[in-house]
């Protein structure tokens, strides 16, 4: 089928595991007829979860776009994991989209998961609707579901349309206004509800409601949009994917309602090398084409594929483009669309639709793509992902496969904003860092079995962190005199901590030359060293201002390592008096908990120095906890929290902070530091 922009719907499915996500998706495809036969999750026969691993876990690992023609729209749906632990892959393709679907479990109701992506969804300014699915389940009360929806997400969300009494079918309550008995309220409260909360968003249209108690049609559409965009209105909707009930009403609202590229709110650009201007986007299909990679899939047979979302122009297959500021272009070959594993290949993809473009070794996640210079600086404005800080270190156990399986690592990078890789030079180790252990071990496992590469893990070392509490002033002359040329070179200097983020900054203070200009950048040299490797237990420093206010130098003696020994030794000696301190990284961790272990919890967590900040009984009887801890207790959590909830807790983390370890720890990491001596 051709299609323009304004055909198109880009919709987001978000919401916990289990929900229904994928089955939902699977039978949107089948009522659409894009594809024959309804799968299912259970039998690993659904279009989305087509990789292994999600089919023997019986759970999405990773967004899946499935495009498919309803009726006149374009839909491209992104089917997303439920998982906490990949978050972080469903937050990276919120850009790529107007509109999520929040998929909430008629059992189970909004968690605090849930009411967190919604929020994220809130946050990128995308407009929102709500699934409330499996209502065949026994002993559903959707009354209350309902309520309780409208409690956690907001009064925004509003039932578009209501189950019918046998929860067999659903009754609309927009479009025809249809008699029918609902399981809860009546097809006119509802029809009301909606009307009143939409024309709130047009003063002249309430006026016009209140006189004639009625919307001209034609305005309707837009004030149901502009309500969307504004987050004025989310929709509520039923369904059971695994009998059919509402799916064919969920299809029609998708497809009257929910806004096209131009009707949904845009995404937000950033341009110039500052990266804070903002670009505007305006859709249109013809001039420059500019898209964001919005993920990156690798196959270790069909290479990396990049999944792109046209925000401007349209792309047409052979077209050259730039990834980012490079020079050089790169030819796009086979540009296609996606349908979960299924791949055709199309001619274009015009402004707002999304494609994916085969054999893109160079591009990488958050790329953008473009055919002219002139956007060379325009970024996507970054969305704030959690920070991974569950870590392992990694290794090969013969050196045959060392350079293989740091390549793997990288490769899985790419495709996952909440991992990362990174060499700590000071420890020599390699460590991978996602947000919790289920999201290591199914990457460890995609490496270890479809890579076949043998990998040893191991608990890392800590990363602490030095500052100083105060300021102090610093004093060194390094003077030395060995056969011939001598060195000569010294150094006051004064150090103040800085708030924490604040890094490093130094000041070249030097007034009337006392040391020249030159040697500055020797005695900033010298402090760096030390910022490095450490002053008191061998641990990077942070947040420290260094501010060089005087010295001397010798016309003949003074070279570049003289200023670089007293720099360095001034430094050491300002940072020995300015109470210096070892910090290390605080996390806050999610916990889900049966309820009645929620004491024992709390108090393991408590012993490690760490605290509960909230906790929150759910629907199904089990409790979220919200905490902070040492990410140096943590590190072996997953067995620990195995034995104190009988293996059924859960947890995620990130990164909080550094905070001051304790002074017993603090001696200890001094007493086992021993600086490397050079002169
Ligand atoms: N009774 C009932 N079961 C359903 C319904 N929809 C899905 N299920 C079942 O619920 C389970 C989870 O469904 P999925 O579609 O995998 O859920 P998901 O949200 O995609 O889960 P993740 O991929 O882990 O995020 C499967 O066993 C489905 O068969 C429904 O409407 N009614
Ligand atoms: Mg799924």
């Amino acid at each position: 089928m051709a299609y323009s922009t304004q055909d198109i719907l880009n919709l987001a499915l978000i919401g916990g595991a289990g929900v229904g996500k994928t089955t939902v998706a699977e039978a949107m495809l089948y009522k659409a007829e894009a594809i024959n036969a309804q799968g299912n999750v259970d039998t690993g026969t659904t279009a989305s979860d087509y990789r292994p691993r999600e089919k023997s876990m019986q759970h999405s690992l990773v967004p899946t776009v499935c495009s498919f023609d309803c009726g006149s729209r374009h839909i491209n749906l992104i089917d997303n994991p439920g998982f906490p632990d990949f978050i972080g892959r469903m937050l990276a393709v919120l850009p790529a989209v107007e509109s999520v679907a929040i998929v909430v479990d008629a059992n189970l109701g909004v968690d605090s998961h849930t009411m967190k992506i919604a929020q994220y969804a809130s946050d990128q300014k995308l407009c929102r609707m709500v699934i409330v699915n499996k209502i065949d389940a026994e002993n559903v009360d959707l009354e209350a579901i309902t309520e309780q929806i409208r409690e956690t997400l907001g009064s925004e969300c509003l039932p578009i349309n209501l189950p019918n009494t046998d929860l067999t079918d659903v009754v609309d309550c927009f479009f025809e206004n249809s008699a029918g008995d609902t399981n809860f309220s009546s097809v006119e409260e509802a029809h009301e509800q909606i009307i009143d909360q939409i024309v709130e968003v047009d003063e002249e249209l309430m006026a016009l409601y209140l006189e004639e108690q009625e919307l001209p049609e034609e305005r309707m559409h837009e004030v149901f949009e502009q309500s969307l965009r504004e987050g004025h209105l989310v929709p509520i909707c039923y369904t059971s994917a695994s009998s059919g009930a509402g799916i064919e009403d969920l299809l029609t609202i998708m497809t009257r309602l929910m806004p096209n590229p131009t009707e949904g709110n845009p995404a937000q650009f950033l341009n110039g090398d500052t990266g804070t201007e903002d670009a505007s986007v305006d859709l249109s299909a013809n001039g420059h084409v500019l898209g964001h990679v919005f993920n990156v899939v690798e196959d270790q047979f069909k290479g990396r594929m990049a999944l792109l979302r046209v925000h401007h122009g349209t792309l047409r297959n052979g077209a050259q483009l730039f990834v980012d500021d490079a020079r050089k272009a790169m030819k796009i070959q086979h540009l296609t669309q996606l349908l979960g594993e299924q791949q055709t290949e199309i001619a274009e993809a015009v402004a707002g639709d999304i494609c994916a473009i085969p054999r893109a070794e160079d591009v990488k996640y958050n790329a953008v793509m473009h055919d002219s210079h002139d956007e060379d600086s325009v970024r996507m404005r970054p969305i704030d992902l959690p920070i991974p800080v569950y870590g392992l270190a990694i290794s090969a156990p013969d050196d045959s496969n060392a350079q293989k399986v740091s390549e793997a690592l990288q490769t899985v990078a790419v495709e996952d904003p909440s991992i990362a890789v990174e060499h700590v030079v000071a420890l020599n180790e390699t460590v991978l860092r996602g947000l919790g252990e289920m999201h290591l071990r199914v990457v460890l496992e995609e490496l270890r079995e479809d890579h076949g590469l043998p990998i040893d893990t191991r608990v890392p070392a800590i990363e602490y962190r030095e500052t100083i509490t105060t300021s102090a002033e610093g004093h060194h002359r390094h003077k030395k005199q060995s056969g011939g040329a001598g060195q000569f070179g010294e150094v006051y200097l004064k150090v103040e901590p800085m708030p924490r983020g604040g890094g490093f900054v130094f000041e070249d203070n030097i007034v009337g030359g006392v040391i020249p200009g030159q040697f500055i950048p020797a005695v900033e040299k010298g402090i760096l060293q030390v910022m490095v490797s450490g002053a008191i237990s061998g641990h990077e420093m942070q947040d420290i201002r260094v501010s060089v206010y005087d010295g001397k130098h010798h016309s003949v003696d003074s070279k570049e390592i003289a200023f670089v020994q007293a720099g360095k030794r001034a430094f050491m000696d300002a940072v020995a008096k300015a109470r210096p301190i070892v910090m290390e990284p605080i996390v806050d961790i999610s916990l889900n908990v049966p309820n009645n272990c929620m004491g024992d919890v709390a108090g393991d967590l408590s012993s490690m120095g760490g605290m509960v900040n909230g906790s929150e009984v759910q629907p199904d009887n089990s409790v979220e906890i919200q905490g902070q801890a040492p990410l140096r207790e943590l590190q072996t959590y997953h067995s620990r929290l195995s034995s104190v909830s009988g293996g059924r807790g859960t947890y995620s983390m990130q990164f909080s902070h550094y905070a001051p370890v304790q002074a017993q720890l603090q001696k200890e990491l001094a007493a086992s530091f021993q600086p490397v001596e050079e002169e």
